[in-house]
């Protein structure tokens, strides 16, 4: 491959599969357990806050007994290593890519290890269970909820993440089902001739979208692309 300057890489559920996080869209995935619209849309919420919260409580447990995987940390070393520009995109609410040393990351679904009031906005650490009795250390007067992007609300960070797109020489998007937008549609906002990959354990719905499409595991994909970027 002909060596990239600007690189922006979106990662979905399936990089963290192999960790043993469950997707969303899989046979055994977290919506075969909960309806999408019973747990991740704010009427969701508004109906029902101990409902969601006992969802997200339950997800934020499992990340206490989770690591990131070879697909994680080989991200992590680009970032470390490759003397090009990087801007990692995830819409992981897990906190895999912080922890195997992901730097320039934003998440734009949210995260699950942050809560944010209701009341004044703010946004802060939240590593234990959250419930409908919980207020805000800031203001002392909101509720709580998790900080989470659900349906139909505004992913964070879309202005910096479509100039990246739109500067970047090469696109690779990572275990993600290419369901749920705007997400599905960074792959289309890309300027002409940038290159585009996919590195996927099946195709994607917007798979012919891309140049490229190579299928197989998180784990045995990522550490090979990343060799080959840094390899020149
Ligand atoms: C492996 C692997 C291994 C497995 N190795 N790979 C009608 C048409 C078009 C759009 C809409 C519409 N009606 C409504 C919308 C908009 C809506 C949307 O997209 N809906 C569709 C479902 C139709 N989107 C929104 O509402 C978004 N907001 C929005 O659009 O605002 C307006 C806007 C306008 C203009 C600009 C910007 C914005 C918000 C979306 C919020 C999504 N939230 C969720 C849940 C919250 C987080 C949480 O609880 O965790 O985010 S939904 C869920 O899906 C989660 C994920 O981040 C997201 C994507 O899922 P992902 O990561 O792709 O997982 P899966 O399970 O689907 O796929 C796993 C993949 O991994 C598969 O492909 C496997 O093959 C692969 N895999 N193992 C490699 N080992």
């Amino acid at each position: 491959m002909t060596t990239p300057t600007r690189l922006v890489i979106l990662t979905g559920a399936g990089i963290s599969a192999e960790s043993g996080l469950r997707t969303f869209r899989a046979a055994d995935g977290l919506w075969e357990q909960h309806r999408v619209q019973d747990v991740a849309t704010p009427e969701a919420f508004h109906r029902d806050p101990a409902l969601v919260h006992r969802f997200y409580n339950e997800r934020r447990r499992s990340l206490a007994s989770v690591q990131p995987n070879a697909a994680h940390l080989a991200l992590a070393r680009l970032e470390r290593e490759w003397r090009g520009d990087l801007l990692l995109v995830t819409q992981n609410v897990d906190d895999l890519h912080d922890r195997a040393g992901s730097g320039n990351l934003l998440h734009m679904h949210g995260e699950l290890l942050k809560g944010r009031c209701l009341a004044c906005g703010t946004i802060q650490a939240w590593p234990g269970d959250m419930d409908t009795a919980s207020r805000c250390p800031a203001c002392g007067r909101g509720p709580m909820r998790p900080h989470i992007v659900w349906f139909g609300e505004l992913p964070l960070e879309m202005e910096r993440i479509y100039r990246a797109l739109e500067r970047c020489d090469l696109f690779v998007a990572i275990g993600t089902s290419g369901l749920v937008y705007p997400a599905a549609g960074f792959v289309a906002a890309t300027a002409p001739g940038t290159r585009t990959l996919e590195l996927n354990l099946e195709s994607s719905l917007v798979a012919s979208s891309f140049q490229e499409a190579r299928t197989g595991l998180a784990t045995n994909l990522v550490p090979a692309f990343v060799s080959e970027v840094l390899s020149g």
